[in-house]
Parts: C-alpha cells; structure tokens; sequence
C-alpha cells in the first residue's frame, strides 16, 4: 500500500523567500528520490489561479474584509479536493507556498477577521484536516519588502503599508510558538546560502522521520 505523501507549506510576510526556498525544498526532495508537486494558494488549479487573479489585481471599488476571506476559502476548497488530497493520497509530497495559515495572518491579523470565525470555514472547507509541517520563513518586514519590490507594478496586497505586515508577522509568530512541533521557524534575514542550507536540513530530517 502507498503510504500518504506529506503536506508542507512555506509562509511568511511578504518577499521573504518563501518561492526561492520552496525551490531549495523541491530540489532536496528530488535528489532523496521523494516524489513530490509544487503548489500556491491562493491558487493550483485553473480555477482557482483565476480567483487569485480576482484576489490580487488592484482594483477601484473596495473589497470587503468577508468577501475576501470567502474567496481564499473557494480557492482553497477547489484546490485541497481536486489537487492536494489527490497527490497526497497517491503518495507524493505536496509542498505549497502558503496555506490556511496565511488566511489567519492576512485576513486575521492583517484585516482584523476574528480569528474564530477563520476556524468555523477552516473547519467547514478542510474538516480536521491541517498542514504536516509548516516552514515559516520570519524577517523583519522592511527586508522582506525591500527584497519583493524590484518587481514593479505592485499588487493588491503589496499596495497595505508596513503595520498590516507587522500585525501579520506577529500573528505567524504566536501560531508557530503555540505549536513547536508542526512549525519550523527559520531566520529568513540570513544571507540566502545560510537559509538555504537550514531549509535543506529541515527537509532532509523531515524525510527521515516521514
Ligand atoms: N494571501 C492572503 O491574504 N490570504 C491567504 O489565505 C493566502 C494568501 C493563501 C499572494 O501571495 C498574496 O495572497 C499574498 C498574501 C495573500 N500577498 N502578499 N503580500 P504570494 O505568496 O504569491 O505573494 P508574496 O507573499 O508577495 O510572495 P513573494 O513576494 O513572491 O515573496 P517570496 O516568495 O516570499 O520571496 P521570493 O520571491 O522567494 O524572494 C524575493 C526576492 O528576494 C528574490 O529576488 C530572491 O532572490 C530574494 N531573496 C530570497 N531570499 C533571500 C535572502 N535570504 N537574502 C537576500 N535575498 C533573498
């Protein structure tokens, strides 16, 4: 019998590293001989990237706190049931940039959305279930800030100022303390060849004990 693949989500405030290091994990995982798929949320499936694309553009008319966070939670649904579950069921690792874990920051921490109405759709949309292990890249904001702004045209979210990234730091923070063992929290201030090498190590202790 195939035993089930492993979920791992990468997170953490903006420009972090989050996509580079998802990179570093797929490529450990490759030379372990691990099968394994890459993934986003909001996102990873068809339709669910074209509710990302409604989520991020900037846009005139205001966006409701409630309608963006049922948004993340239709994107999600698609996503977990027609992709995730599946390639976890045959087997392969899903490593995902970003998770429920973002709805609690962003949405949470960020917009204000209390946090238990986040658990009543978490609940409805994934039942029990939660990420494996979740690697939460933490820097101070200004440096993940300074490091994703070459990239020109900002999107919706990139356009809040430096406290709704604070509040969200702060919010990952708290969740990874209230649960050492799911949560890897890595310095993502360090040169980019340190964080990679703690990143391999934690995935190469994460597939010995798998
Ligand atoms: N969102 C939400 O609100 N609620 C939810 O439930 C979910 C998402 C799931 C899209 O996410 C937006 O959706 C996001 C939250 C919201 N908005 N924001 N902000 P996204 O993940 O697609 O977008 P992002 O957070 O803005 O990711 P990013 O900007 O692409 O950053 P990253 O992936 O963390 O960083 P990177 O692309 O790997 O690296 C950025 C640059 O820094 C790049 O040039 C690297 O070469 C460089 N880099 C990386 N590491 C280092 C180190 N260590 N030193 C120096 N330079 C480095």
């Amino acid at each position: 019998m195939t035993s089930r693949g492993q979920f791992i989500t990468f997170e953490g405030t903006e420009g972090v590293g989050k996509s580079t290091q998802l990179a570093n994990a797929a490529d450990t995982l490759e030379r372990l001989g691990i099968d394994y798929i890459v993934t986003r949320e909001p996102g990873g499936t068809p339709m669910a990237e074209a509710i990302r694309e409604l989520l991020l553009a900037p846009r005139e008319e205001p966006v409701n706190d409630m309608t963006e966070l049922l948004l993340m939670f239709a994107a999600r649904a698609q996503h977990l049931h027609t992709r995730i579950l599946p390639e976890l069921k045959a087997g392969r690792w899903v490593l995902c940039d970003r998770f429920t874990d973002a709805t609690f920051a962003y949405q949470g921490g960020g917009r204000g959305v209390p946090a238990e109405r986040i658990a009543q759709l978490e609940s409805l949309v994934q039942g029990d279930f939660r990420p494996d292990q979740i690697i939460l890249l933490d820097a101070p904001v200004e440096t993940g800030m300074t490091r994703a702004r070459h990239r020109g045209e900002l999107d919706r979210f990139e356009q809040e100022a430096v406290a709704f990234f604070e509040r969200i730091r702060q919010t990952y923070l708290k969740r990874a303390a209230a649960d050492p063992g799911r949560y890897h929290l890595v310095d993502a201030a360090q040169p980019l060849e340190t964080v990679s090498r703690d990143v391999v190590r934690l995935i190469q202790g994460l597939a010995r004990t798998a």
